[in-house]
């Protein structure tokens, strides 16, 4: 059994019940089990300012999905709300991202793990707080550490 911990990010159409059903889809997820859920924020958008504000939250799962399988079953939920890929930062009925899995530390063409950006964005450092305040990250010290310096970015608990 390995842990993940997943980014869930929306802009479009209902974000809070997209949000909330895409939790539901995770539990559901074969070889999976969801084990803690954060709070949902609303959030500044962040690369392309101009656009809607997003909810976004993050979840804890036990798997024994190897990473790319786990990939693979999140781009189908994120398909299954309707995901339409037009521009890279752009708005979205549903993003899934990997954030962490274990401490594995990997970069290939399909999956980045750690997430690469996910130390700079509070979007995904407050949700994942929730989940775990003395989180490390692997090569980058620990997730507490990293809250102060994007504490400026627009976020509030939903
Ligand atoms: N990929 C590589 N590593 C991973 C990983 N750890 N988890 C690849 C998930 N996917 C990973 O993703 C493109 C490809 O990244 C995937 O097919 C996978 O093979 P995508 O979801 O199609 O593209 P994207 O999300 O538009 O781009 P990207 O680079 O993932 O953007 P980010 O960094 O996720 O940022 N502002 C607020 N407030 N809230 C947000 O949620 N999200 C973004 C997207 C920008 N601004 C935001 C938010
Ligand atoms: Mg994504």
């Amino acid at each position: 059994m390995s842990v993940a911990y997943i980014a869930l990010g929306a802009n479009l159409g209902d974000p809070a019940a997209t949000v909330n059903a895409a939790f539901t889809a995770l539990a559901g997820l074969p070889q999976t089990t969801l084990t803690a859920r954060s709070a949902l924020y609303r959030t500044a958008p962040v690369g392309i300012v101009d656009q809607p504000e997003f909810i976004n939250a993050a979840a804890r799962i036990t798997t024994d999905l190897a990473p790319e399988a786990l990939l693979d079953e999140l781009l189908a939920i994120e398909q299954r709300f309707g995901r339409i890929r037009a521009e890279r930062n752009g708005p979205r009925t549903l993003d899934l991202d990997i954030l962490l899995y274990d401490e594995l530390v990997i970069d290939t063409p399909r999956l980045t793990l750690p997430h690469p950006r996910l130390h700079l964005r509070a979007f995904v450092l407050y949700p994942l707080a929730d989940l775990a305040t003395d989180l490390a990250l692997p090569g980058r010290g620990s997730l507490a550490a990293w809250l102060p310096a994007v504490a400026n970015q627009g976020i509030i608990r939903a």
